[in-house]
């Protein structure tokens, strides 16, 4: 399997990398066309959905019996189910408001799952040309130089990553900002990519040391849950106890002991599952 898997990745890399060249061609447009979906945060542009089509036509191309969970095909009704058949999981432009304020912090999250399990994973910025990939057993590689977290286990000396989110639900800014004003005087200090993928990519680069969300997607969290534990870091459900990758909750760390320090602050929240 591993030489079908390398393929799948070879295959994959390239593909990504062609359609990274839609978001870098439209990233300073001005005039995108932008579509709004749950509410007038929750954005999605043509160029989200010409991203998913490509990465989906060229992949089943190559791989005719694979399976596709798409962000923008969810979102036009396609049932989310993750089976034990390769299935690729796609965010086709992770950090969509930042790429509609030309905030050059947006990526194609992409990753492969065969047996539930995730396999490939990569997270590519075009715009600043920022490469995060992992194969399972393989490690974890920024630019093709293997990365490694932090290995912070102390929480009032780490950097967390949060994000405010885009749904307007008002239970889920409360968390948030409870959250926000419980961590502000524990941690060393708090950042925020505006892309849950990005952000993963940070813990595993070692710049932060821990990431955690209420609201997420499976497609949000797919590349980066692999790319963190390649380079040593842990992903547990914010709770403490193993990640339900469709639970919309996520809490990945550079390691067990501050992923635990971190859930033991937190105020729980249990966003409505995707159907
Ligand atoms: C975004 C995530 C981010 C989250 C936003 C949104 P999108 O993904 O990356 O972490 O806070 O609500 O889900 O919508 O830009 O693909």
């Amino acid at each position: 399997m591993s030489g079908k898997v390398d393929l799948f990745f070879k295959s994959a890399l390239s593909i990504t990398k062609e359609a990274g060249k839609l978001i870098r061609d439209q990233i300073y447009n001005r005039s995108k066309k932008i579509d709004r979906k749950t509410c007038d945060i929750d954005l999605v542009t043509e160029t989200d959905k010409a991203v998913e089509n490509l990465l989906i036509t060229n992949l089943s191309q190559a791989f005719p019996d694979h399976q596709f969970i798409g962000e923008e095909s969810s979102a036009e009704g396609k049932k989310v189910e993750l089976t034990d058949v390769p299935t690729w999981i796609i965010d086709p432009i992770d950090g969509t408001l930042n790429f509609v304020h030309t905030f050059p912090h947006s990526c194609i999250s992409l990753a492969l799952f065969i047996d539930k399990q995730p396999t490939i994973g990569i997270i590519y910025n075009p715009i600043l040309e920022q490469l995060f990939t992992a194969q399972k057993g393989k490690g974890a590689f920024y630019n093709g130089n293997v990365i490694k977290v932090s290995g912070q286990t102390d929480l009032s000396q780490a950097l967390v990553m949060y994000e405010l989110g885009t749904s307007r639900d008002s239970e889920r800014k409360e968390n948030v900002k409870k959250n926000i004003a419980s961590l502000i005087d524990i941690v060393q200090g708090m950042r925020s990519t505006g892309s849950a993928a990005l952000n993963m990519a940070m813990v595993a680069l070692g710049g932060a040391d821990a990431y955690f969300e209420f609201g997420i997607h499976i497609w949000d969290i797919a590349a980066g849950e692999l790319i963190v534990t390649e380079a040593g870091g842990v992903i547990i459900d914010p709770s403490g106890g193993a990640v339900d990758r469709l639970s919309r909750r996520v809490l990945v760390a550079s390691s067990e002991s501050l992923a635990e320090q971190l859930s033991a602050k937190l105020t729980q929240f249990y966003p409505m599952p995707v159907d």
